[in-house]
């Protein structure tokens, strides 16, 4: 597996002066006739003072959303944003607050520890250690998505796949995440999502790695150990979009500050309901009286058997804490509740 940040080859810079040279490269339909050439570039730099995309970089980003199933689009100098950072700043205030409170609406109606358990709710998800998944909705956020759709619109137009938008919402990496297992958001053609980040992401909070042109082929994460990864670091406010089948992972936060990147999913052809149809459960977070909704990971695709280790041992020691605060309870009793949890987990 080879891991690349920013390499020259791979970026594309457009010139102003190159401005609509290049005939449509790429539509979905018959994409692997048009995109004919192996290694296109992905990352898209743009100059300061350019505030819309030029036709040749549109066919071009168009032409990498299709054959890598990634483009990156960021200002030329490291540091300047796309989306203004005041905007992003309102955001993350935003997804900051609106995520703690739900997490404490969860500990005060369940007992557990957020950290500690697993849950999936309609607008709160805590699939993989320390990283949650919040719908979000209002000013900012409709604000946030019209400022990115000047950008990723007509790329997505390019590239027949300018659907729908049918969900916004923030992956908040806390300090002390894991790096998740590698995935697919969903297996079928025609949902795009578009990442923003909040904060600048480096090596150490945790970039999200994907596998170049994986979208387009079947198999999992096993058959990727010749496959090209990319990990880029980005300035806050650039832009990320990729293909919702295309393989990728969160990486590990190291660093003393959460990571909060937005995210936009467009679908050509929207499911009925619940979202995007498959990673959200239609569980409201208001409802989640008892920990019938908290289970130990093992099922979800996006949490590896080491994290899965990792969530009993935490979760034991939460169970344990519990039971010393009580009075009543015994680490044996903890260890029951663990057991109880764990068959509970294997039966669903
Ligand atoms: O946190 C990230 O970088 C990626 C998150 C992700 O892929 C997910 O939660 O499905």
């Amino acid at each position: 597996m080879s891991v690349e940040g920013i390499s020259s080859t791979w970026i594309f810079v457009m010139p102003p002066v190159l401005v609509g040279a290049s005939r449509r490269v790429c539509v979905r339909r018959d994409c692997r006739q048009l995109c004919s050439r192996s290694q296109i570039p992905w990352r898209f730099q743009i100059y300061q003072g350019e505030e819309s995309p030029s036709q040749a970089m549109v066919q071009a980003a168009a032409a990498s959303l299709c054959e890598n199933g990634l483009v990156v689009l960021e200002r030329k100098n490291f540091g300047d944003p796309l989306i203004d950072s005041s905007l992003c700043a309102e955001c993350k205030s935003d997804a900051v607050h609106t995520l703690d409170a739900r997490l404490s609406f969860f500990e005060k109606t369940t007992g557990a520890n957020p950290l500690c358990v697993q849950f999936d709710f309609h607008n709160l998800g805590h699939n993989s250690p320390r990283r949650y998944d919040v719908l979000l909705d209002g000013g900012c956020w409709s604000r946030l998505a019209e400022e990115a759709g000047k950008w990723t619109a007509p790329i997505l137009e390019a590239a027949d796949l300018n659907g729908q938008l049918i969900l916004h919402g923030c992956v908040m990496s806390l300090q002390g995440s894991h790096e998740q297992h590698v995935h697919r958001d969903g297996p079928d053609s025609g949902f795009v999502n578009t990442f923003i980040p909040l904060v600048d992401v480096t090596s150490q909070n945790g970039p999200t790695e994907f596998w170049l042109g994986t979208h387009l082929q079947g198999g999992s994460e096993e058959s990727l150990s010749d496959m090209r990864s990319v990990a880029p670091e980005l300035t806050h406010g650039s832009l990320v979009l990729f293909d919702y089948r295309l393989l990728h992972r969160g990486l590990a936060n190291t660093s003393t500050a959460s990571r909060p990147v937005a995210y936009f999913t467009q679908s050509v052809t929207p499911p009925p309901k619940n979202g995007d149809g498959q990673n959200f459960s239609s569980v409201k977070l208001e409802d989640a009286a008892k920990l019938q909704y908290a289970f130990i990971p093992g099922t979800d695709p996006r949490a590896s058997s080491s994290q899965t280790m990792l969530r009993k041992q935490l979760l034991l020691s939460c169970l344990q804490n519990r039971a010393m605060a009580s009075k009543e309870g015994t680490a044996a009793e903890a260890a029951s509740e663990l057991n109880r949890y764990e068959e509970e987990d294997l039966a669903a």
